[in-house]
């Protein structure tokens, strides 16, 4: 008999169809009510597959007594109870790495759209700007090239971002909490020294309850006027509501953001603002990348079941 498995949501269509023929696959979110599902068939799933956006609470484990594996599609732990999962016993996968490239791709696109004004110069010409009889000529921008690069966060995605950077030839620091062996890029223990240096900051620490706010209003002050910000780790990582103010009061050059506080929702404030450029969360939204992603989602649920173990486990 095949395992019975758990969907929670729509994932890529290429996956769906593997997962429905390995396995025995309901998707929880085409359930009429999944609350009346859960309690009626939530002891009939061996593996649940996630995702780093839905992740699952201590809550949904409880309704799923006979869980033995979580395959989760994506790098993000904060909507992961892995508490919860470690204390039944449950193996969780994710799917680090093979995002790396497409995420740090991402990071330096909105960092020099940003900066050069590529979508603001888009919106421009398509307004006819540049060709209307007597307008203003197109503001200058800053220059990337040789500018000073501060990482938030230097795991696997910040250190792929710092190597694309160093094609740039940008002065290049990093915050952690701890500093990273054998780096070839300096440390720096203070993240409000970093704001102060650096002229552009982008955030790709872990989300989650330890970095929550950790781009404050004191740390947007410091990065002052001249200074831009990208984040493309999690909403909850910035305080949303400073950077909006420091936005509109053009206390900081701009932002490219691809995550924010409450997905989908965007603060409006934001939408009227020209030194902004919004993503809707897709840094890494490639067709090769989320395939990758795909294909470890899959493997981690079939590697547990078949021999116990997973390409990547979560750190629990
Ligand atoms: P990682 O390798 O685990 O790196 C996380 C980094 O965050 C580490 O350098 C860690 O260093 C640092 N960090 C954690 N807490 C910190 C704190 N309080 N202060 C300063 N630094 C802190 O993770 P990754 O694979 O690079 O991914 C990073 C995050 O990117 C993911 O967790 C996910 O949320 C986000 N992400 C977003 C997208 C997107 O679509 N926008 C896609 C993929 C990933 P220390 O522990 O030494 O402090
Ligand atoms: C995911 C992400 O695509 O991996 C992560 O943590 O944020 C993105 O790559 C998305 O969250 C999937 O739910």
């Amino acid at each position: 008999m095949k395992p019975r498995i758990l969907q929670a949501g729509r994932l890529l269509p290429s996956l769906e169809a593997r997962l429905a023929a390995e396995f025995d696959t309901v998707l929880l979110a085409e359930q009429p009510d999944p609350a009346v599902f859960l309690a009626a068939h939530g002891g009939e799933f061996e593996g649940f597959v996630t995702s780093a956006g839905v992740g699952f609470t201590a809550a949904t484990l409880a309704q799923l007594p006979t869980l033995r594996v979580i395959s989760s599609f994506g790098v993000g732990l904060d909507k992961l109870d892995l508490a919860a999962a470690k204390a039944r016993g449950i193996a969780v996968g994710y799917t680090p790495d093979v995002l790396n490239d497409c995420v740090a791709d991402l990071a330096m696109a909105l960092l020099l759209d940003v900066a050069r004004r590529v979508s603001e110069a888009d919106r421009y010409v398509r307004r006819g700007g540049w060709t209307t009889p007597g307008a203003k000529s197109f503001p200058l921008a800053r220059k990337v090239s040789g500018a000073k690069l501060g990482i938030v966060g230097f795991g696997r995605i910040g250190q792929t971002i710092a190597r694309r950077a160093g094609g740039f030839e940008m002065d290049i620091r990093y915050h952690t909490r701890r500093p990273v062996a054998g780096a070839a890029w300096a440390h720096e223990p203070s993240l409000l020294e970093l704001a102060r240096w650096c002229d552009y900051l982008v955030v790709i620490t872990a989300g989650g309850a330890g970095t929550r706010h950790l781009v404050n209003a004191e740390v947007l002050e410091a990065l002052g006027p001249r200074g831009y910000l990208v984040n493309v780790a999690r909403g909850s990582v910035i305080d949303e509501a400073a950077l909006v103010r420091a936005l509109v009061e053009r206390r900081i050059g701009g932002a490219g953001l691809d995550v924010f506080e409450d997905e989908p929702n965007v603060p409006r404030a934001l939408f009227e603002l020209d030194n902004v450029v919004l993503l809707p969360h897709i840094a890494s939204g490639t067709e090769e990348t989320r395939q990758a992603m795909a294909d470890r989602v899959f493997d981690n649920l079939q590697g547990f079941l078949r021999e116990g173990r997973m390409i990547s486990p979560a750190p629990m």
